[in-house]
């Protein structure tokens, strides 16, 4: 007869073996610009086993969990050797983000962690936690990855635990086993939701930065920036300019962020970003999206009004609710782009779309006019021209037709 541990440590394994071998499928409705998908790609219970138990029944007589998983989100993404690659933000229960990879064969289900989390070389003692990387594969043959470095503020008053101090850490690796870190990039701000642009720009490397005031707050950072940096090996903001501003009254309000970089399109490079807004219920984060200009990434030339997907439905509840954000997504070359989000800082999921859909929702969704006066202006309007359109159906089909 099996013993208690065996029969435990069994259907452990049966339970996580169904959980990662489960087809997924699209969702029921869709507006017709992002298609979601039924079930989160990635959760804690995602997490292989052997990091968390301790497999010896001498030493784990009761077959218990050692080491907790809280939470797998914000994860960066790229096709790499034909596999959908996610490179996860794990959060242990011990507050400590890291990374993993876990990848899928096909980008929508089947998602598998690699045998270990990635070891970052470990350069500072004050580094506390690293977070949120978005991975490049730039001109110049590197995949950089560059992450939310962050450390308990030098400046702390004393029993002050919490002020907390984000700067830009940056890796680069060719084949995602060994990894060079990079010195942080130098800037006068505190940063987070920094992306490196996977072209060279006037010969430079070009960062989408987001200055803000404090580690919680953009204060005077009007919004995403940009900077660009002569030598990658000692990275410096040395002038950053605003391309993607927040407004009063808007979905960003409060702060914005670059998520994965642009992808490069026909009509211009396509951003996805996430913004928040203050509100009863705490900060609300929603995705967005606007597009620059093909010769001058840095050159804004359209911006639909409002989210182009807020939480929904289970997505709004996790360990900090009303939050979607993504900083990974992937463009295959049929043109179908996969974006990765997380939900409420939880759990990852994936919704498909296609560089074309897009395109047409960045350049024909009116953009913010600022003011509840232009939004219904632009109702009436889509209204007139839906009446003009019908009248017109029925006039060619009242219309005699000769043969
Ligand atoms: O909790 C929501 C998000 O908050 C931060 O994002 P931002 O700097 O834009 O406010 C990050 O800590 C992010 O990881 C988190 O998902």
């Amino acid at each position: 007869m099996k013993d208690q541990f065996q029969q435990r440590w069994e259907t452990l394994v049966q339970r996580q073996e169904a959980l990662l071998a489960q087809p997924n499928s699209p969702a029921s409705y869709h507006n017709g610009v992002v298609q979601r998908y039924r079930n989160p790609v990635i959760t804690h219970e995602h997490i292989p086993l052997n990091w968390r138990y301790d497999q010896n029944p001498q030493s784990n007589p009761h077959c218990m969990e050692r080491i907790g998983v809280n939470t797998t989100m914000n994860a960066g993404a790229i096709k790499w050797n034909g596999k959908y690659l996610m490179m996860v933000r794990v959060e242990g229960v011990d507050r400590k983000s890291f990374f993993a990879i876990a990848e899928s064969p096909n980008g929508t289900d089947q998602f598998r962690f690699w045998p270990r989390p990635v070891e970052l070389p470990d350069t500072d003692p004050h580094e506390t936690n690293v977070y949120d990387i978005r991975l490049t594969a730039h001109e110049d043959g590197w995949i950089y990855g560059v992450f939310c470095s962050e450390r308990h503020h030098p400046d702390a008053a004393p029993g002050d635990l919490s002020t907390a101090m984000a700067s830009a850490g940056i890796v680069r690796t060719k084949d995602f086993q060994a990894w060079e870190r990079l010195p942080n990039l130098r800037s006068t701000s505190q940063q987070r939701n920094v992306v490196l642009h996977p072209e060279f720009v006037d010969g430079c490397y070009a960062f989408y930065t987001r200055p803000q005031d404090d580690f919680i707050m953009a204060g005077r950072g009007g919004g995403i920036g940009w900077a660009l940096v002569k030598d990658i090996l000692h990275p410096v903001v040395e002038q950053e300019s605003i391309i993607n501003r927040r407004f009063y009254h808007t979905i960003k309000e409060l702060k914005n962020g670059e998520g994965p970089h642009p992808i490069k399109t026909s009509k211009g490079w396509l951003h996805l970003a996430h913004g928040v807004r203050a509100c009863a219920a705490g900060l609300r984060y929603v995705l967005y999206l606007y597009l620059t200009a093909l010769d001058e990434p840095s050159r804004q030339i359209a911006e639909p009004a409002g989210y182009l997907m807020a939480p929904e439905d289970m997505e709004r509840v996790g360990d900090v609710s009303n939050v979607l954000f993504s900083n990974g997504w992937i463009c295959d070359d049929d043109g179908t782009v996969y974006i990765y989000y997380a939900s409420s800082d939880t759990r990852m999921h994936v919704a498909t779309t296609t560089v074309d859909k897009l395109l047409d929702y960045c350049l024909h969704t009116p953009e913010d006019g600022l003011r509840s006066a232009s939004s219904v202006q632009r109702i009436n309007e889509l209204i007139d021209r839906n009446l003009a359109f019908e009248q017109q159906k029925e006039k060619s089909s009242a219309s005699p037709k000769f043969i």
